[in-house]
């Protein structure tokens, strides 16, 4: 590879963007975002991007890769590898961002009264969906004695999900997630406030990040990290650092869910009713292997829970979109019967 083609890869350029590359333009990922403009690096170095100047982008995410043009004049957004986005905060449903072109999603939660089964579901569907690799990362393994039962439980979640205990100030138990890293390999970490996201990113070399105390009676977090940004790690690799999610709320979502609850689904196919609810009906092959002990009951909840979640959002959302197809489409009529009337 050529020196130039070498610094692109290491910023996370893939065949995937490669065969959306045009001539004449340059490649430039987005490593932060702020009002109204856009943090991004070339292989040249750092460039800005004026969104007010450039609002045809679109909604943009840390992760992107944009085309510029060689006058610098027009930038346009590749399509994503992946991206990883749930149901914006609030009242409104619509789907939103948090990173695109991840390759591996680091799941960090804590061994102390963070740490919750349903939660990290929740992020191995939004994983599982996307196509990102997950990962689960349990820090404050310093501060508990179950760490190794609570990781037993974590890894039980979905097969072969990798599971690392550490304390996350010492970059020594750090060191075995930093050489797994490959160059241009683009890594982002989810999770509660205060599980230590940031204090991971800084083990594994990111140039110096802020990090802040959790309260003492609950063990949550007080939001230290605001914005999401991306850093380029020592050893090759990107990592992105998010603020801390309060509730992550899936969208449409039901492939990850079929994923990581293959264990209910695949049991389901054995119902002798195909619509079956698993309540309480005869020949239910869920509730057989509940009954065994081979199913823990709790399966079935999150799977009911996250499935009527996703259900929900997607519908509203599709509602949008057909709205927004209908609106769409009334306009172009009327334009097309104004330039009808004009004889065009
Ligand atoms: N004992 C111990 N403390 C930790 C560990 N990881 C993080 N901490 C501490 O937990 C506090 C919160 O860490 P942060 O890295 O700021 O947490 P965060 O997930 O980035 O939080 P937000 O930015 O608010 O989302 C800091 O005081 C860290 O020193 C760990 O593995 N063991
Ligand atoms: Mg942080
Ligand atoms: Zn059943």
């Amino acid at each position: 590879m050529t020196d130039a083609a070498t610094r692109l890869a290491e910023l996370g350029w893939t065949a995937f963007e490669e065969a959306q590359g045009k001539p004449d333009h340059e490649p430039v990922r987005v490593f932060s975002i702020h009002r109204s403009e856009a943090l991004a690096r070339s292989v040249d170095g750092e460039c800005r991007v004026d969104l007010a100047m450039h609002r045809a982008l679109g909604a943009i995410a840390v992760g992107d890769w944009l085309l510029r043009s060689t006058d610098g004049d027009s930038y346009t957004r590749l399509e994503r590898r992946t991206e990883i986005a749930r149901k914006a905060a609030g009242e409104h449903v619509h789907k939103q961002v948090l990173s695109a072109n991840v390759d591996r999603l680091l799941i960090v939660s804590s061994c102390n009264q963070e740490f919750s089964l349903p939660r990290l579901e929740r992020y191995l569907v939004l994983a599982c969906d996307c196509g990102v690799e997950p990962e689960i990362i349990l820090t404050k393994a310093d501060l508990s004695d179950e760490a190794e039962s609570l990781a037993r439980a974590a890894a039980s979640l979905l097969d072969g999900v990798p599971v690392r205990l550490v304390d996350a100030r010492d970059a020594d138990q750090v060191r075995p997630l930093a050489e797994s890293i490959r160059p241009g390999e683009t890594l982002a970490l989810v999770g509660s406030s205060g599980v230590g996201k940031t204090t991971l990113a800084n083990a594994l070399g990111a140039p110096d990040l802020a990090t802040g105390a959790v309260r003492g009676i609950d063990d949550k977090g007080r939001h230290t990290t605001t914005a999401r940004s991306m850093v380029q790690l020592p050893g090759g690799g990107l990592l992105i650092d998010n603020p801390g999610i309060r509730e992550l709320q899936l969208t449409d979502c039901e492939r990850g869910i079929a994923k990581v609850f293959s264990d209910v689904l695949g049991r389901a196919e054995q119902c002798r009713f195909q619509d079956c609810s698993h309540e309480a009906e005869p020949g239910c092959a869920v509730q057989a292997a509940i009954e065994s002990g081979a199913l823990p009951a709790r399966r079935l909840d999150s799977f009911r829970a996250l499935e009527a979640e996703q259900a929900r959002n997607a519908e509203i959302l599709e509602a949008k979109r057909q709205r927004a197809r209908d609106i769409g489409h009334k306009y172009r009529k009327l334009n097309w019967s104004k330039r009808a009337r004009r004889g065009q």
